[in-house]
């Protein structure tokens, strides 16, 4: 099992504001190599079963509505210590109380719509990479 990778998207607030290319360039300024990349726009129902494990949370509905409401990046970057030093460079989930710095600090415009999201463990990095890739649109 792969164990240096973590799974990013650029969220829709962030593509709508214009920061895809200051949020690379962040990422890759840190270190990660692009494995795998795409620009897509999730369906209510791809939303929905991405982020299942919140579906008994109040902000469910917002969350996959938000998700779905426009364009987004989706990519599998690689790094040593890929998923902690990706969720470090983003910073906290409220942009409020993220390390000045981070792209979420940076980018994030609320709680809800911030910028960008990380994955939170090696195995849900492969499960959401998987989720959105074919193993021919990998690259080593
Ligand atoms: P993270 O994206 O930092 O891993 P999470 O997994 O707890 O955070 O939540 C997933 C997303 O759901 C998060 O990026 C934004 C949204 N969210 C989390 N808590 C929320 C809240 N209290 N109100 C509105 N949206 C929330
Ligand atoms: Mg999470």
């Amino acid at each position: 099992m792969v164990t240096n990778r973590t799974f990013t998207m650029i969220k829709p607030d962030a593509v709508k504001a214009g920061h895809i290319g200051a949020i690379l360039n962040m990422i890759n300024g840190a270190g990660f190599k692009i494995i795998a990349m795409k620009y897509t726009k999730l369906s209510p129902e791809m939303a929905g079963k991405f982020y299942e494990v919140h579906k008994e949370r109040p902000f469910y509905g917002e969350l996959v509505e938000f998700m779905s409401s426009g364009p987004i990046v989706a990519a599998i970057l690689e790094k040593e210590n890929a998923v902690a030093d990706f969720r470090k460079l983003i910073g906290a989930t409220n942009p409020a109380e993220a390390e000045p710095g981070t792209i979420r600090a940076k980018y994030a415009k609320s709680l809800g719509e911030n910028a960008v999201h990380g994955a939170d463990s090696d195995e849900n990095a492969m499960i959401e990479g998987n989720f959105h890739f074919a193993g021919t649109e990998m690259f080593d």
